[in-house]
């Protein structure tokens, strides 16, 4: 096998697999062109994302209150925020040069700062065309949803059995029915689940019955759900039951992988609504305990809080039923990306899937995996230029090789095996 001897050369090796590498997109809120109004996409959709209201209301003068805000059209709140966030202060948080690297990446000129130019070109566009271009721009083969079952207008379409995509895979969300049964429990009867109220043999049983039945409907890549910096488990909780009795049976009879993604605290400020959310320290023991109590389902995990990740990245080394995904939400942006890059490649090597998008929007799938591949292939030249001054030649089909675990490749083979 050839391999490669000069380091200049193997380092522009490295930049060329991350630049050219098919990426998965492991965990997305996207949803198929024929989900009506629930695929969010276009200029304003970027503009009134929900990073971007909460850091609208850190700098917006007190007379306006959030209720004035809810009770502006998309188009208003988007000129407030392009005004506030883009033209009176700088564009550099990451969420706002985000829509500046999509835009420019989709050939617009933002500099012209003449957002409803922007709108225009959105206008002519027709979502399902827009939906492969931006596939192709981001170069990605698929990404996974968040479908959830106990929203009634999601569960209709999936009922209707529309087909989807082949760019877009189901995910099989189940918060609801974790954290809040007894609320979950009216609309589980409405779709003819026959729930008790007691979380008693009977329910269990009727409920493993409800989620399998989804999972046929929807094929979904894994069952979902997001936990609060202050689960734990094994606890004497409607969670602990559900997850033992319910979840991770399930999961082992279908082979089925959870993805769980902890620290989320939710609504720290309810009047930001989705924007509202923090974070908290999560407790990564009870991420252990779980990975061994139940050795037959497959984990993937992905915690919220920086200060979770090196104790999460070694239990990644513990469990073979448990695989770590992506730099979430708050810690989306370079300076973590780097870090967490780093830390999880040195100590799992290409046994982590380095990156999800999380993308609301559709357009944003451009910019988070454009700023994603920039930093990833920085932490790999590093890498890769380590291990070659320590005596290792790599060829070029290792490195492409490696890089596309690293984007998917590791993903898919945990869920496969
Ligand atoms: O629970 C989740 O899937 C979170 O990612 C979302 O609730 C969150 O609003 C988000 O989109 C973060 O990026
Ligand atoms: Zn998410």
């Amino acid at each position: 096998m050839q391999t490669i001897a000069d380091v200049s050369e193997l380092q522009s090796a490295v930049r060329n697999a991350v630049a050219h590498v098919t990426i998965t997109d492991v965990h997305t809120h996207l949803f198929p062109p024929n989900h009506g109004n629930l695929l969010l996409w276009g200029v304003d959709e970027l503009l009134t994302y929900h990073y971007l209201i909460a850091e609208l209301f850190t700098q917006a003068p007190a007379d306006l209150t959030y209720d004035k805000f809810w009770q502006m059209d998309k188009s208003a709140q988007a000129d407030l925020i392009w005004q506030r966030l883009f033209i009176e202060t700088a564009p550099i948080s990451e969420a706002r040069r985000g829509v500046l690297t999509a835009m420019s990446a989709l050939g617009l000129n933002p500099a012209g700062r003449d957002l409803n130019k922007l709108r225009q070109w959105f206008a002519e566009q027709s979502v399902d065309t827009y939906l492969q271009k931006v596939f192709e721009l981001a170069d990605l083969d698929y990404a996974v949803m968040t479908n959830n079952p106990l929203v009634q207008q999601e569960a209709a379409y999936w009922q209707a059995g529309e087909p989807t995509p082949a760019v877009l895979k189901t995910a099989l969300r189940i918060d609801a029915l974790l954290l809040n049964f007894t609320t979950a429990r009216a609309e589980l009867n409405r779709q003819g689940a026959t729930v008790g109220a007691k979380l008693d043999r009977q329910t269990f049983a009727a409920l493993r019955k409800w989620l399998g039945d989804w999972a046929g409907r929807l094929n979904p890549v894994y069952m979902a759900a997001s936990l609060g910096p202050d689960w734990t488990y094994p606890a004497n909780d409607e969670t602990t039951m559900l997850l033992d009795e319910v979840v991770c049976p399930l999961s082992a009879e279908r082979n089925l992988p959870v993805a769980l993604m902890v620290g989320v605290r939710k609504a720290m400020n309810p009047d930001l609504r989705d924007a509202g959310d923090g974070v908290g320290r999560s407790d990564i023991s009870s991420v252990v305990r779980l990975c061994q109590a139940h050795p037959k389902t497959k984990f993937l995990l992905t915690t919220l809080s920086r200060t979770d990740q090196h104790e999460l990245a070694v239990a990644g080394r513990k469990f073979r039923n448990l695989h770590l995904f992506g730099c979430w939400w708050f810690l989306n942006n370079p300076s973590i990306i780097e870090e967490m890059a780093r830390q999880r490649l040195e100590l799992l090597g290409t046994n982590v899937t380095i990156q999800h998008s999380d993308a609301r929007v559709l357009d944003q799938l451009i910019y988070k995996w454009s700023h994603t591949r920039e930093i990833i292939a920085k932490v790999l030249v590093d890498k890769y230029t380590d291990a070659h001054n320590a005596g290792w030649r790599f060829a070029e089909s290792e490195i492409t090789r490696d890089v596309r675990r690293l984007f998917g490749g590791a993903f898919e083979e945990f869920l496969a095996k």
